[in-house]
């Protein structure tokens, strides 16, 4: 392995706030979309989650302990806005000094999203992002927690925003749960571009100190088997997935290449995409002052041409090989028998971390330093009993490549500053529950108490012989 990290590389653990804090009820906090539509489902229920909301003294003490120097955290907008609006609620801001006070007496810096999937319900039966009124909350929300939180250096606005467009209204596994409604998923790409960029432009000109971007989830997509027409296949989802939302982030536009293939999908699904006066002006301005991109990978998707009606299953369980994927005009997800696959069908391949890592910098010049947000294994880690390590090695191998992958990547030049594992501690999964685990340290969800997985041992190891 090359050691030439400098020694302020980023080592992190990320979490989010609706994952990990539990207490959904307490001290004032409002309800998010989540909260009424899990009980309705009840599968699974958010509390008590990783208990944070309370533990935290004792993971930040982990964290450093196991050579961590950063965490991922994301603000819970309803415990400062309980209605997305109006008054804040003095204990949750006062919750969220403490948890930053405990970060960094600890050596943990804290780098901060304002919104990880959890609009308030108030605004999300208004509409969530396809409702310009809560764009202008949004942007009261963040200015207020500028001015606030002046103790955190660190800001992103929303953490993968493909995620919330294309599980809320093209995969139907997130709240309001509408399959392949086209319209709805590229209008809140494009909105939630806008919140992004207005936060952005205020944070600027208020001059507001530390550093500010986003956080993009990147999926590479790849024909399979590589043919003319699954190769346009993939551009297609390509442009629908990555490159609309990479050119509104920092090129302020939307490239004719990408439009041309947007518009494909569009025509393809009867849909279409507002862009309304003074929009785009808004994109350009902030397009060249994001300080630092957060960019999330976990896998990419292998895909062949597809025009039959749209379908799929998403794999919630864990069970090998039950999600399938067939988007109308764009492509079907396809196996590719090389790669392998976790237990919920993610496909396990690190040199497409190095391919985005790459592609990402050369061909957004406004795009400077990257961290990578999020990476990692979801995986059913085994329980030994109180005080046993528990082995992860799948894990291990996992991050281990992605860290080569990393590491090959800012060798060629790609500015990287840090990796932040997903996720610091086993936490609840959206749509997943409680059995897809991510993290360093093991949560027994029954007591509360943490145990120390094999990779949490690794990964000191890595930080300490790493960038020292
Ligand atoms: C990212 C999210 C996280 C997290 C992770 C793992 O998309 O930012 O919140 O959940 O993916 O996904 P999952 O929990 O669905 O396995």
């Amino acid at each position: 392995r090359v050691k030439s990290l400098p020694k302020n590389f980023v080592w992190g653990g990320a979490t989010a706030a609706y994952q990990v804090e539990g207490a959904t009820k307490v001290d004032g906090k409002g309800k998010t979309m989540w909260d009424d539509y899990l009980k309705q489902q009840g599968r699974f229920a958010p509390d008590p989650a990783s208990d944070f909301y309370h533990l935290y003294p004792e993971d930040i003490i982990l964290s450093k302990m196991y050579g961590l120097n950063a965490i991922r955290l994301s603000i819970s907008w309803t415990r400062i806005f309980p209605e997305g609006y109006g008054k804040p609620n003095q204990t949750g801001v006062d919750y969220y000094h403490r948890l930053f006070k405990c970060c960094i007496d600890n050596g943990v810096t804290p780098y901060v999203s304002l919104h990880h999937f959890d609009s308030p319900k108030t605004l999300f039966e208004d509409g969530d992002w396809l409702n310009r009124k809560n764009i202008d909350y949004f942007v009261d929300y963040a200015d207020f927690c500028f001015k606030e939180f002046s103790e955190i250096e660190n800001w992103f606005t929303i953490n993968e925003l493909i995620s919330l467009a294309f599980s809320q209204y093209i995969q139907g596994n997130f709240p309001p749960n509408h399959h392949f409604d086209v319209s709805n998923a590229i209008q809140a790409e494009h909105n939630e571009l806008l919140v992004h960029a207005r936060v952005v432009n205020l944070f600027k000109d208020k001059g507001y100190t530390g550093r500010i971007g986003l956080i993009h989830v990147l999926q590479p997509v790849y024909p399979y088997p590589n043919t003319p027409e699954n190769t346009h296949a993939a551009q297609c989802e390509d442009a629908f997935m990555n490159t609309f939302l990479l050119d509104g982030t920092f090129k302020g536009e939307y490239e004719p290449d990408t439009m041309k293939l947007v518009n494909e999908v569009l025509k393809a699904n009867d849909a279409h995409l507002t862009i309304e006066p003074g929009d785009m002006e808004t994109l350009k301005k902030a397009s060249t002052r994001n300080d630092y991109f957060g960019m999330n990978y976990y896998q990419p998707s292998f895909v062949a041409a597809y025009n039959g009606e749209s379908t799929n299953t998403f794999n919630g369980t864990g069970e090998k090989g039950t999600s399938s994927f067939k988007f109308k005009g764009v492509g079907q997800h396809v196996k590719n028998p090389e790669i392998p696959t976790t237990d919920w069908d993610w496909n396990i391949y690190p040199k497409g971390l190095y391919d985005m890592l790459k592609w990402v910098s050369k061909t957004y010049k406004n795009c400077k330093t990257i961290y990578i947000t999020e990476n990692g294994l979801g995986y059913k880690d085994e329980y030994k009993g109180i005080g046993e390590e528990i082995d992860d090695e799948p894990r291990i191998d996992f991050i281990d490549q992605h860290v080569e992958a990393l590491l090959k990547a800012r060798n060629e030049g790609v500015d990287v500053q840090g990796y932040f594992v997903w996720s610091l501690q086993d936490q609840f999964s959206w749509a997943n529950g409680y059995n897809k685990r991510y993290g360093l340290f093991y949560v027994n969800f029954d007591t509360q108490a943490r145990e120390i997985k094999k990779s949490a041992k690794w990964f000191k190891e890595l930080a300490d012989t790493m960038g020292s």
